[in-house]
């Protein structure tokens, strides 16, 4: 047990199952020591991510659909007193036809929905919550290598992490003044539910194992404790930056 972020209250927004991101993302808060907070979208998630708050040892359980704004505001009312210190954005979604047809021919719905859960809510949970990180404090998103580079079948999702990555560094700007640091993690492929929308997501995880400089896939557990770092006062001088947790991959051309 560490205590990189004892005393600390950390929301997570993400966690769908045991193979979430941020799952692992919790573990290793929990094994720092920080307190957490956890929202889970709908209804239909309730149960499950109280089931899996319980075994993180998280106090409190929102509901935050991040498509609803009246949802983002209710969540801001809910955690009023709290002193939020680490926030996790760990959520993006688009059409399933969309990250398996060519590029061009994504529709403007789902364009634009990519963008909205992607990319938008984390412009308006860094407005709705950072009023409540008084004493400053991190916000981390979750990218991939697909926001500069051409990932066959990620299509829609690239745009809409490209997007993500400069609404970092503009939130960064912003919210600096304030204590407060924005950065994303850009975690190599990892087999989630999320990334098993992805047409031949398999084929990329074998890809990825032979040519990365580490010469396998990333951990889950690698990404989460990178999350550490930027949240805990080690990366306090961190901030607008894309952290690459990915065995290397990124720096290769052939
Ligand atoms: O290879 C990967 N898995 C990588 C994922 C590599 C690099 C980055 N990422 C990113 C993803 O793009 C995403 O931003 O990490 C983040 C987390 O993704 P994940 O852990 O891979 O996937 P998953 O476990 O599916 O969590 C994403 C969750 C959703 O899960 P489902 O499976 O139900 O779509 O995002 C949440 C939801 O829990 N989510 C929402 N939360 C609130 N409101 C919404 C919404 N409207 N839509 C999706």
């Amino acid at each position: 047990m560490g205590s990189l972020l004892e005393g600390k209250t950390a929301l997570i927004l993400g966690i769908a199952n045991r193979w979430s991101l941020a799952y692992a993302i919790g573990e290793s808060f929990r094994r720092e020591g920080a307190r957490l907070i956890l929202t889970y979208q709908g209804e239909r998630q309730r149960q499950s991510v109280e089931e899996l708050a319980k075994e993180l040892g998280a106090g409190r359980t929102l509901a935050c659909d991040v498509s609803q704004d009246e949802q983002l505001v209710r969540l801001a009312e809910e955690l009023q007193g709290e002193d939020l210190r680490a926030v996790i954005h760990s959520i993006a979604f688009a059409e399933r036809q969309d990250l398996s047809r060519p590029f061009h021919q994504t529709s403007r719905s789902g364009f634009l929905l990519a963008q909205d859960i992607s990319v938008y809510s984390l412009v308006s949970l860094a407005r709705a919550l950072s009023p409540l990180m008084p004493s400053g404090g991190s916000i981390t998103t979750l990218t991939y290598l697909g926001s500069n580079r051409v990932i066959p079948n990620y299509n829609v999702m690239g745009v809409a992490k490209a997007a993500l990555e400069s609404a970092v560094r503009y939130l960064a700007s912003d919210l600096g003044p304030q204590g407060i640091r924005v950065n994303a993690i850009s975690a190599g492929p990892v087999k989630t539910a999320s990334a098993r929308a992805i047409k031949d997501f398999t084929s990329v995880l074998d890809f990825v194992a032979g040519r990365a400089p580490l010469r396998r896939n990333t951990d889950p557990a690698e990404v989460a404790d990178a999350a550490v770092f930027l949240a805990s006062d080690l990366g306090r001088g961190v901030t607008g930056n894309v952290l690459y947790v990915d065995a290397g991959f990124q720096i290769m051309g052939l």
